[in-house]
Protein backbone atom coordinates (compact mmCIF):
# COMPACT_ATOMS: atom_id res chain seq x y z
CA UNK A 1 0.00 0.00 0.00
CA UNK A 2 1.61 3.47 -1.01
CA UNK A 3 0.70 5.93 1.18
CA UNK A 4 0.12 9.00 -1.24
CA UNK A 5 -0.89 12.12 0.98
CA UNK A 6 -0.74 13.26 4.75
CA UNK A 7 -2.70 15.90 6.37
CA UNK A 8 -1.86 17.28 10.21
CA UNK A 9 -3.79 19.32 11.66
CA UNK A 10 -3.87 20.45 14.82
CA UNK A 11 -7.53 20.98 17.26
CA UNK A 12 -8.50 23.31 19.96
CA UNK A 13 -11.18 21.56 21.81
CA UNK A 14 -12.43 22.58 25.21
CA UNK A 15 -12.90 20.27 27.91
CA UNK A 16 -16.32 19.90 29.77
CA UNK A 17 -15.05 20.54 32.68
CA UNK A 18 -11.11 21.38 33.72
CA UNK A 19 -8.95 18.68 34.31
CA UNK A 20 -6.42 19.42 37.52
CA UNK A 21 -3.36 16.97 37.67
CA UNK A 22 0.37 17.12 40.07
CA UNK A 23 1.50 18.82 37.00
CA UNK A 24 -0.71 21.43 35.92
CA UNK A 25 -4.81 22.12 34.98
CA UNK A 26 -5.79 22.22 31.38
CA UNK A 27 -9.21 23.93 30.18
CA UNK A 28 -8.58 23.30 26.63
CA UNK A 29 -6.77 20.01 24.84
CA UNK A 30 -4.83 20.36 21.84
CA UNK A 31 -4.92 17.58 19.71
CA UNK A 32 -2.81 16.54 16.51
CA UNK A 33 -4.61 14.17 14.30
CA UNK A 34 -3.00 12.75 11.04
CA UNK A 35 -4.77 11.87 7.76
CA UNK A 36 -3.11 9.45 5.50
CA UNK A 37 -4.59 8.65 2.23
CA UNK A 38 -3.91 5.25 0.38
CA UNK A 39 -5.55 3.17 -2.45
CA UNK A 40 -8.74 5.61 -2.15
CA UNK A 41 -8.88 5.07 1.60
CA UNK A 42 -8.44 6.90 4.58
CA UNK A 43 -6.74 6.60 7.97
CA UNK A 44 -7.09 8.57 10.88
CA UNK A 45 -4.46 8.56 13.64
CA UNK A 46 -4.53 11.14 16.95
CA UNK A 47 -2.01 11.89 18.61
CA UNK A 48 -1.87 11.97 22.76
CA UNK A 49 0.38 15.10 23.24
CA UNK A 50 -0.96 17.96 24.57
CA UNK A 51 0.03 21.71 24.23
CA UNK A 52 1.96 22.00 27.41
CA UNK A 53 4.88 19.59 28.40
CA UNK A 54 3.26 18.64 31.69
CA UNK A 55 3.03 14.57 31.38
CA UNK A 56 5.57 13.92 28.71
CA UNK A 57 8.15 16.51 27.23
CA UNK A 58 5.91 16.07 23.76
CA UNK A 59 3.65 19.03 23.03
CA UNK A 60 1.71 19.19 19.66
CA UNK A 61 4.24 21.59 18.72
CA UNK A 62 7.36 19.09 18.92
CA UNK A 63 4.78 16.00 17.35
CA UNK A 64 3.96 18.92 14.49
CA UNK A 65 7.77 19.28 13.95
CA UNK A 66 8.55 15.43 13.95
CA UNK A 67 6.02 14.50 12.45
CA UNK A 68 6.47 17.10 9.30
CA UNK A 69 10.28 17.54 9.02
CA UNK A 70 11.22 13.49 9.92
CA UNK A 71 8.20 10.89 9.92
CA UNK A 72 6.27 11.91 7.29
CA UNK A 73 9.17 12.79 4.64
CA UNK A 74 9.67 8.91 5.42
CA UNK A 75 6.89 7.40 4.97
CA UNK A 76 5.17 9.22 1.66
CA UNK A 77 5.43 7.57 -1.35
CA UNK A 78 6.60 4.30 0.67
CA UNK A 79 4.98 1.41 0.08
CA UNK A 80 3.85 -0.23 3.56
CA UNK A 81 2.11 -3.93 3.56
CA UNK A 82 1.26 -3.30 7.59
CA UNK A 83 1.22 -1.21 10.46
CA UNK A 84 4.61 -3.25 11.52
CA UNK A 85 6.32 -1.86 8.36
CA UNK A 86 6.88 1.70 9.86
CA UNK A 87 9.19 1.03 12.90
CA UNK A 88 12.11 0.02 10.21
CA UNK A 89 11.33 3.46 8.07
CA UNK A 90 11.89 5.46 11.44
CA UNK A 91 14.79 3.54 13.32
CA UNK A 92 16.75 6.19 12.53
CA UNK A 93 14.85 9.04 14.83
CA UNK A 94 14.78 8.65 18.43
CA UNK A 95 12.45 9.67 21.03
CA UNK A 96 8.97 11.10 20.42
CA UNK A 97 6.69 8.30 20.96
CA UNK A 98 3.61 10.23 21.00
CA UNK A 99 3.84 11.70 17.84
CA UNK A 100 4.90 7.99 16.88
CA UNK A 101 2.10 6.57 17.58
CA UNK A 102 -0.19 9.30 15.75
CA UNK A 103 1.12 8.09 12.65
CA UNK A 104 0.66 4.47 13.58
CA UNK A 105 -2.54 4.80 14.20
CA UNK A 106 -3.62 6.08 11.07
CA UNK A 107 -1.41 3.06 9.44
CA UNK A 108 -3.76 0.91 11.57
CA UNK A 109 -6.82 2.61 10.65
CA UNK A 110 -5.98 1.71 6.78
CA UNK A 111 -5.07 -1.42 7.20
CA UNK A 112 -8.23 -2.33 9.43
CA UNK A 113 -10.20 -0.64 6.64
CA UNK A 114 -8.60 -2.14 3.30
CA UNK A 115 -8.79 -5.55 5.36
CA UNK A 116 -12.64 -4.33 6.18
CA UNK A 117 -11.47 -5.68 9.74
CA UNK A 118 -12.04 -3.76 12.86
CA UNK A 119 -8.76 -2.43 14.57
CA UNK A 120 -9.53 -5.49 17.88
CA UNK A 121 -9.47 -8.15 15.35
CA UNK A 122 -5.72 -7.04 13.89
CA UNK A 123 -4.74 -6.77 17.61
CA UNK A 124 -5.87 -10.23 18.54
CA UNK A 125 -8.68 -8.71 21.13
CA UNK A 126 -12.36 -10.42 21.27
CA UNK A 127 -14.35 -9.22 23.96
CA UNK A 128 -17.07 -6.75 22.43
CA UNK A 129 -17.25 -4.84 25.52
CA UNK A 130 -14.71 -3.42 28.18
CA UNK A 131 -14.95 -2.74 32.05
CA UNK A 132 -14.07 1.38 31.87
CA UNK A 133 -13.56 3.61 34.94
CA UNK A 134 -13.10 7.23 35.05
CA UNK A 135 -9.87 9.82 36.39
CA UNK A 136 -10.83 12.51 38.33
CA UNK A 137 -9.09 15.55 38.47
CA UNK A 138 -7.63 17.24 41.29
CA UNK A 139 -10.51 19.40 42.99
CA UNK A 140 -10.60 23.15 44.93
CA UNK A 141 -12.06 21.25 48.08
CA UNK A 142 -13.14 18.02 49.60
CA UNK A 143 -16.56 18.64 49.61
CA UNK A 144 -16.43 18.91 45.12
CA UNK A 145 -14.43 16.08 45.01
CA UNK A 146 -17.42 14.29 46.66
CA UNK A 147 -19.90 16.19 44.63
CA UNK A 148 -17.26 15.04 41.58
CA UNK A 149 -17.40 11.42 42.34
CA UNK A 150 -20.76 11.09 43.57
CA UNK A 151 -22.14 12.34 39.96
CA UNK A 152 -19.64 9.88 38.29
CA UNK A 153 -20.92 7.74 40.44
CA UNK A 154 -24.39 8.29 39.23
CA UNK A 155 -23.89 8.19 35.79
CA UNK A 156 -22.49 4.42 36.24
CA UNK A 157 -18.98 4.38 36.50
CA UNK A 158 -18.28 1.33 39.13
CA UNK A 159 -14.32 2.22 39.23
CA UNK A 160 -12.63 5.99 39.73
CA UNK A 161 -9.80 7.06 40.17
CA UNK A 162 -8.12 10.24 42.08
CA UNK A 163 -5.57 12.55 40.89
CA UNK A 164 -3.70 13.47 43.79
CA UNK A 165 -0.52 15.68 44.78
CA UNK A 166 1.38 16.38 48.08
CA UNK A 167 -1.02 18.34 50.15
CA UNK A 168 -4.01 16.42 48.31
CA UNK A 169 -3.89 12.93 48.89
CA UNK A 170 -4.90 11.21 52.10
CA UNK A 171 -7.07 13.10 53.53
CA UNK A 172 -8.99 12.85 49.88
CA UNK A 173 -9.05 10.24 49.31
CA UNK A 174 -10.18 9.12 53.00
CA UNK A 175 -13.27 10.77 52.34
CA UNK A 176 -13.71 9.00 49.27
CA UNK A 177 -13.11 5.74 50.62
CA UNK A 178 -16.05 6.87 53.92
CA UNK A 179 -18.53 7.94 51.54
CA UNK A 180 -18.07 4.97 48.95
CA UNK A 181 -17.11 2.17 51.06
CA UNK A 182 -17.66 -0.44 48.32
CA UNK A 183 -16.39 1.76 44.97
CA UNK A 184 -13.23 0.06 43.33
CA UNK A 185 -10.55 2.82 43.80
CA UNK A 186 -7.32 4.20 42.84
CA UNK A 187 -5.15 7.13 42.88
CA UNK A 188 -2.48 8.65 39.99
CA UNK A 189 0.25 10.63 41.41
CA UNK A 190 1.93 11.47 37.96
CA UNK A 191 5.03 11.48 39.72
CA UNK A 192 4.55 13.85 42.61
CA UNK A 193 6.50 12.07 45.16
CA UNK A 194 9.65 11.09 46.27
CA UNK A 195 10.66 8.33 48.32
CA UNK A 196 11.04 10.03 51.84
CA UNK A 197 6.88 10.25 51.24
CA UNK A 198 6.59 6.19 52.58
CA UNK A 199 4.22 7.68 55.11
CA UNK A 200 1.64 9.31 53.17
CA UNK A 201 1.99 5.37 50.99
CA UNK A 202 1.20 3.59 54.36
CA UNK A 203 -1.55 5.85 55.62
CA UNK A 204 -3.68 5.13 52.78
CA UNK A 205 -2.73 1.15 53.28
CA UNK A 206 -5.90 0.75 54.81
CA UNK A 207 -8.38 2.74 52.09
CA UNK A 208 -8.41 -0.49 49.98
CA UNK A 209 -6.68 0.88 46.75
CA UNK A 210 -6.90 -1.21 43.95
CA UNK A 211 -3.10 0.42 43.38
CA UNK A 212 -1.13 3.63 43.66
CA UNK A 213 -0.29 4.62 39.66
CA UNK A 214 3.02 6.34 38.93
CA UNK A 215 3.82 7.63 42.79
CA UNK A 216 7.66 8.60 42.24
CA UNK A 217 9.84 9.54 39.61
CA UNK A 218 9.30 8.65 35.45
CA UNK A 219 13.13 7.64 35.52
CA UNK A 220 13.21 6.06 38.92
CA UNK A 221 12.37 2.14 38.53
CA UNK A 222 15.00 1.35 41.52
CA UNK A 223 13.05 3.74 43.99
CA UNK A 224 9.36 2.35 42.86
CA UNK A 225 11.44 -1.27 43.79
CA UNK A 226 11.87 0.16 46.85
CA UNK A 227 8.73 1.67 47.49
CA UNK A 228 7.05 -1.19 46.58
CA UNK A 229 8.70 -3.74 49.21
CA UNK A 230 7.58 -1.85 51.85
CA UNK A 231 3.82 -1.46 50.81
CA UNK A 232 1.49 -4.10 50.38
CA UNK A 233 -0.90 -1.72 47.94
CA UNK A 234 0.25 -2.65 44.15
CA UNK A 235 2.35 0.10 42.89
CA UNK A 236 0.74 0.51 38.54
CA UNK A 237 3.41 2.29 36.53
CA UNK A 238 2.51 4.48 33.88
CA UNK A 239 4.96 7.54 32.52
CA UNK A 240 7.73 4.86 33.62
CA UNK A 241 7.33 2.66 31.02
CA UNK A 242 8.02 3.36 27.54
CA UNK A 243 8.82 0.15 25.94
CA UNK A 244 8.40 -3.78 26.27
CA UNK A 245 12.19 -4.38 28.27
CA UNK A 246 11.53 -0.88 30.68
CA UNK A 247 7.97 -3.35 31.38
CA UNK A 248 10.28 -6.37 31.39
CA UNK A 249 12.84 -4.76 33.92
CA UNK A 250 10.30 -3.41 36.03
CA UNK A 251 8.58 -6.29 36.59
CA UNK A 252 12.15 -8.14 36.85
CA UNK A 253 12.98 -5.61 39.76
CA UNK A 254 9.45 -5.55 41.41
CA UNK A 255 9.51 -1.95 40.92
CA UNK A 256 5.48 -2.35 40.28
CA UNK A 257 2.85 -4.81 40.48
CA UNK A 258 0.14 -3.71 37.86
CA UNK A 259 1.23 -1.85 34.07
CA UNK A 260 -0.69 1.00 32.52
CA UNK A 261 -0.65 0.71 29.34
CA UNK A 262 -1.15 3.69 26.78
CA UNK A 263 -0.17 3.18 23.15
CA UNK A 264 0.80 6.75 22.78
CA UNK A 265 3.38 6.84 25.55
CA UNK A 266 5.10 3.71 24.34
CA UNK A 267 4.96 4.81 20.61
CA UNK A 268 2.17 2.84 19.45
CA UNK A 269 -0.28 0.03 19.14
CA UNK A 270 2.56 -2.71 18.29
CA UNK A 271 4.64 -1.66 21.34
CA UNK A 272 1.48 -1.67 23.52
CA UNK A 273 0.26 -5.45 22.35
CA UNK A 274 4.23 -6.51 22.96
CA UNK A 275 3.75 -5.01 26.67
CA UNK A 276 0.03 -6.63 27.26
CA UNK A 277 1.75 -10.06 25.52
CA UNK A 278 4.33 -10.39 28.02
CA UNK A 279 2.53 -9.05 31.34
CA UNK A 280 -0.10 -11.85 30.02
CA UNK A 281 2.71 -14.45 30.03
CA UNK A 282 3.68 -13.73 33.58
CA UNK A 283 0.38 -13.21 34.86
CA UNK A 284 0.93 -9.52 35.49
CA UNK A 285 -2.33 -7.38 35.30
CA UNK A 286 -2.30 -4.90 33.38
CA UNK A 287 -5.41 -1.91 32.00
CA UNK A 288 -5.80 0.39 29.02
CA UNK A 289 -4.92 4.36 30.32
CA UNK A 290 -6.24 6.99 28.62
CA UNK A 291 -4.89 11.00 27.61
CA UNK A 292 -8.46 12.37 27.15
CA UNK A 293 -8.40 12.01 23.47
CA UNK A 294 -10.95 12.45 20.58
CA UNK A 295 -13.32 9.71 20.02
CA UNK A 296 -10.26 8.60 17.22
CA UNK A 297 -7.49 7.97 19.91
CA UNK A 298 -10.51 6.84 22.03
CA UNK A 299 -11.67 3.99 19.50
CA UNK A 300 -8.33 2.50 19.52
CA UNK A 301 -7.80 2.55 23.16
CA UNK A 302 -11.14 0.56 23.61
CA UNK A 303 -10.06 -1.96 20.58
CA UNK A 304 -6.56 -2.45 22.49
CA UNK A 305 -8.67 -2.63 26.01
CA UNK A 306 -10.47 -5.80 24.36
CA UNK A 307 -7.28 -8.15 24.30
CA UNK A 308 -7.73 -10.94 26.93
CA UNK A 309 -4.91 -9.30 29.89
CA UNK A 310 -6.85 -5.98 30.31
CA UNK A 311 -8.35 -7.27 33.40
CA UNK A 312 -8.86 -3.64 35.23
CA UNK A 313 -11.16 -1.52 34.26
CA UNK A 314 -9.33 1.10 31.97
CA UNK A 315 -9.43 5.26 31.48
CA UNK A 316 -11.78 5.40 29.02
CA UNK A 317 -14.88 7.30 29.72
CA UNK A 318 -17.65 8.29 27.55
CA UNK A 319 -17.79 10.89 25.24
CA UNK A 320 -19.62 13.26 27.07
CA UNK A 321 -17.13 13.30 30.16
CA UNK A 322 -14.48 15.34 27.15
CA UNK A 323 -16.48 16.56 25.07
CA UNK A 324 -19.60 18.43 24.47
CA UNK A 325 -18.95 17.83 20.39
CA UNK A 326 -16.56 14.81 19.31
CA UNK A 327 -14.75 15.29 15.84
CA UNK A 328 -15.52 11.21 15.37
CA UNK A 329 -19.38 9.13 15.87
CA UNK A 330 -20.75 7.49 16.97
CA UNK A 331 -20.39 8.66 20.98
CA UNK A 332 -18.80 6.67 23.14
CA UNK A 333 -21.53 5.75 25.84
CA UNK A 334 -21.42 4.52 29.09
CA UNK A 335 -23.38 1.04 29.55
CA UNK A 336 -25.22 0.22 32.73
CA UNK A 337 -22.92 -2.56 33.75
CA UNK A 338 -19.95 0.28 33.69
CA UNK A 339 -18.43 -0.73 30.37
CA UNK A 340 -18.54 0.67 26.75
CA UNK A 341 -18.57 -1.41 23.48
CA UNK A 342 -15.57 -2.28 21.08
CA UNK A 343 -16.04 -0.58 17.40
CA UNK A 344 -16.85 -3.30 15.50
CA UNK A 345 -16.48 -1.13 11.99
CA UNK A 346 -12.98 -1.44 9.81
CA UNK A 347 -10.20 0.05 11.56
CA UNK A 348 -11.36 2.33 14.28
CA UNK A 349 -14.50 2.06 13.28
CA UNK A 350 -15.71 5.17 13.81
CA UNK A 351 -16.28 8.01 11.13
CA UNK A 352 -14.99 11.21 11.30
CA UNK A 353 -17.56 14.62 11.79
CA UNK A 354 -15.52 17.06 8.68
CA UNK A 355 -17.61 20.09 9.89
CA UNK A 356 -16.46 19.25 14.14
CA UNK A 357 -13.06 18.95 12.76
CA UNK A 358 -13.34 22.73 10.63
CA UNK A 359 -14.95 23.95 13.62
CA UNK A 360 -11.94 23.08 16.01
CA UNK A 361 -8.88 23.25 13.32
CA UNK A 362 -6.43 26.12 14.18
CA UNK A 363 -3.82 24.85 12.37
CA UNK A 364 -3.75 22.75 8.91
CA UNK A 365 -0.78 21.77 6.36
CA UNK A 366 -0.67 18.95 3.64
CA UNK A 367 2.10 16.78 2.48
CA UNK A 368 2.58 15.11 -0.49
CA UNK A 369 5.99 13.07 -1.72
O1 LIG B 1 -1.66 10.05 34.04
O2 LIG B 1 -3.20 8.78 33.39
C1 LIG B 1 -2.67 9.89 33.37
C2 LIG B 1 -4.77 12.35 31.31
C3 LIG B 1 -3.77 13.04 30.66
C4 LIG B 1 -2.46 12.72 30.92
C5 LIG B 1 -2.14 11.72 31.83
C6 LIG B 1 -3.14 11.01 32.48
C7 LIG B 1 -4.48 11.36 32.23
C8 LIG B 1 -5.62 10.73 32.88
C9 LIG B 1 -6.97 10.84 32.18
O3 LIG B 1 -5.58 10.21 33.98
C10 LIG B 1 -7.43 9.55 31.61
C11 LIG B 1 -8.55 9.74 30.60
O4 LIG B 1 -8.26 9.96 29.39
O5 LIG B 1 -9.70 9.66 30.99
MG1 LIG C 1 -1.27 8.14 34.94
Amino acid sequence: MRIESAELRILGMELVSPFETSFGRETERHCLIVRLRAEGLEGWGECAASGRPGYSYETTGTAWHMMADFFLPSVLGQELEEPGDLAPLLGAFRGHPLARAGLEMALWDLAGKRQGKPLAELLGGGRSSVPVGVSVGIQPSVEDLLKTVEGYRRKGYRRVKLKIKPGKDVVEVAAVRNAHPDLALQVDANSAYRLDDLPIFRAMESLDLLLIEQPLAEDDLVDHGKLQAQLGTPICLDESIGTVRHARQALEIGACRIINIKPGRVGGLSEAVAIHDLCLTGGTPVWCGGMLETGLGRAANLALASLPGFTLPGDISATARYYARDIALPEFVLNPDSTIDVPRGPGLGVDVVAAAVEQFTIRKESFRP
